[in-house]
């Protein structure tokens, strides 16, 4: 039994990193924003507050992380749009100050194009799109690029996206839609073993929605691509515990080893301490050979 059985090489390249997938990994997560959903403005007060997201770096890696996910613009449901000089300002210092420090996979969490290239340039490995590079221009530059994109299923936009999302068949729809980016990806130009899933938990669905696709996480993982999820703290996990968005660390943690168990190769977080506990245990109990031999 091996987990990256289903992959076409357990080594990601992200940009001069590799990125080892044969056992599942965990991305810290880093707004740089004032307004995220559970950590809005911790590292942003009227400016980014680089000392302090350099500091929390440090920390992740520490606790094993091996992404961080650098993101300028709010995407939670009811998020409002930034411009791409804001959001660039935010994010580009950023991935730099962490490219020079850190030996870790820096992805950024945008869908501008000019983002996309400058992170590049500065020493960004990953390009995280929850628009799955539909923006004007976003497929070109993120081939060019030549880092790895992890493409998102999102129905809608985040200001308006959790206005009654209706679906015939959920998992149809949203395997349709990876389907279909992943050719247009493959037409411009990136190569198979350059891109990631991901269904998108809480982008336009339902809390039936969402558990529908989580049980279906072995059926996206047969598409033959990592697949990256985000669970954490979010709202479908308190819809099922009743616990506000500071409460759900043990749900967001269950949510992970079960995600593990389900054939999921990296795992976005904001707890990484506690998330990495539960995908050792995870991994131990589904492969033969776990870290502690
Ligand atoms: C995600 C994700 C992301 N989530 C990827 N990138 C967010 N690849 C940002 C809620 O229901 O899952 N995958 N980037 C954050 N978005 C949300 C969405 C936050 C829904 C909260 C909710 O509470």
């Amino acid at each position: 039994m091996n987990l990256t059985a289903s992959l076409s090489s357990p080594q990601l390249r992200c940009g001069v990193r590799l990125l080892d997938l044969s056992t599942p990994q965990v991305m810290a997560i880093i707004n740089v924003t004032p307004d995220s959903f559970s950590d809005g403005g911790q590292f942003h007060a009227g400016g980014v507050l680089l000392e302090k997201v350099l500091r929390r770096v440090e920390e992740v890696c520490e606790q094993g992380a091996t992404l961080v996910d650098i993101g300028g613009e709010s995407t939670r449901p009811g998020a409002l749009p930034v411009s791409v000089q804001e959001e660039g300002d935010r994010v580009l210092p950023v991935v730099a100050a962490i490219a020079e420090r850190f030996d870790t996979v820096i992805s950024v969490d945008t869908s501008s194009p000019s983002v996309m290239v400058e992170a590049a340039v500065l020493g960004a490995g990953m390009i995280n799109d929850v628009r799955a590079l539909s923006r004007l221009g976003a497929m070109s530059a993120a081939a060019a690029s030549g880092l790895p994109v992890c493409l998102m299923h999102m129905k809608g936009e985040p200001d308006s996206m959790q206005r009654q999302p209706e679906y015939e068949s959920i998992f149809d729809e949203v395997s349709n839609f990876l389907q279909e980016r992943i050719s247009a990806c493959l037409a411009a130009g990136f190569s198979k073993d350059q891109i990631l899933l991901d269904p998108g938990f809480g982008f336009g669905k339902t809390t039936a929605h969402n558990f529908e696709l989580f049980r279906r996480l072995p059926d996206f993982a047969a598409m033959g691509f990592p697949l990256l999820v985000g669970v954490s703290r979010k709202s479908m996990l308190g819809a099922i515990t009743g616990r506000a968005v500071e409460e759900r660390l043990a749900a967001s943690v269950v949510m992970a080893a079960m995600a593990v168990e389900r054939g999921v190769h990296i795992l976005r977080v904001h707890d990484v301490k506690e998330t990495v506990d539960a995908v050792k245990l995870a991994t131990a109990v589904k492969f033969e050979k776990s870290n502690n031999g």
